[in-house]
């Protein structure tokens, strides 16, 4: 990374929970390498965060290394900004223990994505999905992390990352810089095809409710036919039409088309057309990426020492914050 002083910092993370879908593509992956001129970059496969829902061992692993390559088919440029796996850095798990004893219970239980998950996985309501929030106050805190680029549903866990910054600088004294979110305009909540007032999700059950990044053609164009929509036959921004605003606004960050645009253009047409012409754009969108995975996928050994020199960096990064933490909260200097 050419890190140049006046340039701000940018941190983000992605779990190797399965293949990112359109959603996660739309709502903050896409942004990822338009960012890496204006800011020094830092992103993570944050696999520790996975581990919060059961995962098969040998699929994590797999998927870590898929979605790191698949960040490089996105864009993120090794030569621009730190693309590491977050369990290769100590730091994370070290400072989100002090974190812990510095947030409180009742802040966590308000959390929405700790209630949906603990319901979705009911049967594995476990300590570390609760802390889940702060494991990511970490990730921001440590890279001190002028702005965090995500998509709509994190704004929450991200507000609560900026209180637990500025409750620690209250307490002992300035520490941490305090992170603005950067949520998109438009695909920063895409919603579920099958259920659209539900948003897009990599770990849904229902195959056809997500595009995955890496759907072929003939399943992209089958899941939009697909797709719920309503009963007027008219392509128009209208509240209750849930089902065709997601696929306007699908349509409108794949093409640049304006939701006014749109409309015109589907006048007096049916939906049956306009599903075609959502699926083909997404179809153009996704072509290049998965092109370039296919050249990262064949080489693991790059791939290896780009997660790995990128660890390295953000290992020296990391641990400044850490051990200034260290000492503000009284813990003795390690002389060795
Ligand atoms: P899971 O379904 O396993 O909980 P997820 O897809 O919700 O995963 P992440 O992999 O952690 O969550 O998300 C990575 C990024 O994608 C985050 O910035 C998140 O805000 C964004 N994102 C997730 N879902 C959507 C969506 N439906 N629309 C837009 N952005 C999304
Ligand atoms: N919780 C995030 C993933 C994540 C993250 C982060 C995003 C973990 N650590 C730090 C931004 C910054 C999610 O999208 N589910």
């Amino acid at each position: 990374m050419e890190e140049t002083q006046n340039k701000k910092t940018i941190f983000s993370g992605i779990q190797p929970s399965g293949i990112p879908t359109l959603g996660n593509y739309l709502g903050a992956l896409r942004g990822w390498g338009e960012l890496q001129n204006e800011y020094n970059c830092i992103y993570s496969v944050v696999d520790m965060h996975a581990i919060t829902v059961k995962q098969d061992p040998a699929q994590l692993r797999r998927r870590t290394l898929e979605l790191t390559a698949l960040l490089l088919a996105c864009g993120v440029d090794p030569e621009k900004s730190l693309l590491f796996i977050q369990s290769h850095v100590p730091a994370h798990a070290q400072l989100a223990w002090i974190l812990n004893c510095n947030t409180q219970f009742g802040v966590l239980s308000r959390m929405t994505q700790f209630k949906d998950k603990s319901a979705t996985h009911a049967d594995n309501v476990n300590a570390g999905l609760f802390t889940y929030p702060i494991l990511m106050a970490s990730d921001i805190l440590l890279y001190q992390a002028d702005a965090v680029p995500v998509g709509a549903d994190q704004k929450q866990h991200l507000e609560l990352a900026r209180d637990i910054a500025q409750r620690f600088n209250g307490a002992y004294g300035d520490t941490f810089t305090v992170p603005e979110p950067i949520i998109p305009k438009v695909g920063a909540r895409v919603m579920s095809l099958q259920e659209p007032t539900k948003k897009m999700s990599k770990s849904d059950e229902n195959i056809n409710a997500f595009i995955s990044v890496l759907d072929r053609p003939d399943d992209i164009m089958r899941k939009f036919k697909r797709a719920v929509t309503d009963s007027d036959a008219v392509v128009a921004y209208k509240e209750g039409k849930d089902g065709i605003i997601n696929l306007m606004s699908i349509y409108n960050s794949a093409t640049g088309k304006s939701f006014e645009q749109i409309e015109a253009e589907f006048k007096g047409r049916g939906y049956g057309d306009f599903k075609t012409a959502v699926g083909e754009a997404v179809v153009e969108v996704l072509k290049p990426v998965q092109a370039k995975y296919d050249d990262f996928m064949k080489n693991k050994d790059y791939l290896s020492s780009i997660y790995s020199e990128s660890a390295k960096k953000a290992i020296a990064i990391s641990n400044r914050t850490l051990y200034k933490v260290y000492k503000k909260v009284g813990f003795v200097k390690r002389e060795f």
